[in-house]
């Protein structure tokens, strides 16, 4: 299948501001260093690296009332808002290296801000290892990395959950969470409440990654736009040691890439989110490698002879 992809820009959001470890501020220039862009290149997409944007430095401080750097945050999250949305007004598909995954707030804000504007439906494939649904009152960590998806969809401080405006940016049923497998008691509670389309390993075990995404991407036509959040922690730890959270029992390499290939045959993912990688922790940037071979199936390299 041969594919014609718009123009694309790399933005970096190097923080760790939102994460329990600190390492993740890296993250895009390992994703650099690994041969991103390059790899977009060779596939024939225009892109542009638009650098990395700027935002207060960690202060690495204990929680206050259940978050963790809460103005901090909410200073990068509304930089990563107004990137996203610019490039989109732009005519051009961000990509966002993150960047610990509380830049996925800001991110799929200035996403659901351009959807509005351009009169386009939002879905949301949210690939994680956890639900990133924790509010202050249930969060173990207070680290806001675990709460970018209850904020998006209008529970926590008002600085986060009105970061564009008036209202929260989406409705929880925008959202698909795929490779779920480390949720908080209280989180649970929260998930099930609000009735989020949750694939969890469990059911990606009994039925497949073929079918999961078969449902996970149903209900898309034409005016959809699809913005992908790849936490990398998604992955299998054998995969990706490189990240701050790893939990065991993801999917594997092959799992991952089918995900990513029925992604691409949709022709629908219009912007993405690579977060969570933290070189600190990985190996010859291996993780990296692995993330860049994954974005390259998302933009349409297929492993059988369907070119
Ligand atoms: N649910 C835990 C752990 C966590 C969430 N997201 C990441 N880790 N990366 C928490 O602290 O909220
Ligand atoms: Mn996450
Ligand atoms: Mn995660």
């Amino acid at each position: 299948m041969s594919r014609i992809h718009p123009p694309v820009s790399i933005i970096g959001a190097p923080t760790d501001i939102g994460a329990g470890d600190r390492g993740a501020r890296l993250g895009p220039e390992a994703l650099r260093i690994a041969g991103l862009g390059e790899a977009l290149a060779a596939r024939g997409v225009d892109v542009l690296d638009r650098g990395n944007l700027e935002g207060p430095r960690n202060p690495w401080q204990p929680p206050v009332d259940g978050y963790r750097h809460l103005p901090e945050v909410t200073e990068w999250n509304r930089v990563v808002m107004e990137a996203m949305h610019a490039e989109l007004a732009g005519g051009r598909m961000p990509i966002l290296l993150g960047g610990d995954h509380c830049l996925g707030l800001g991110s799929i804000t200035g996403v659901a801000r351009y959807c509005r504007e351009a009169g386009k439906t939002l879905r949301v494939l949210w690939l994680d290892a956890h639900a990133d649904f924790n509010t202050s009152d249930v969060t173990p960590s207070g680290n806001i990395h675990g709460m970018p998806v209850s904020c998006l969809c209008g529970l926590g401080p008002r600085e986060l959950t009105h970061l564009g405006g008036d209202a929260p940016a989406i409705s929880p049923d925008v959202v698909r969470q795929i490779g779920i497998r480390s949720v908080d008691e209280g989180e649970k509670k929260l998930v099930k409440q609000h009735g989020l389309d949750v694939y969890d390993m469990r059911y990606i075990d009994e039925v497949g990654m073929k079918r999961v995404m078969e449902e996970a991407l149903e209900g898309m036509d034409d005016n959809t736009h699809l913005h992908v959040s790849f936490d990398v922690d998604f992955l299998d730890p054998s995969v990706a040691p490189g990240v701050g959270t790893t939990v065991p029992g993801g999917p594997n390499y092959r799992e991952a890439q089918l995900c990513m290939e029925m992604i691409a045959d949709s022709g629908r993912m219009a912007s993405l989110d690579i977060m969570e990688l933290n070189p600190i922790l990985d190996r010859d940037n291996a993780t990296a490698l692995v993330a860049i071979d994954l974005v390259e199936s998302l933009f349409g390299k297929s492993t059988l002879m369907r070119d």
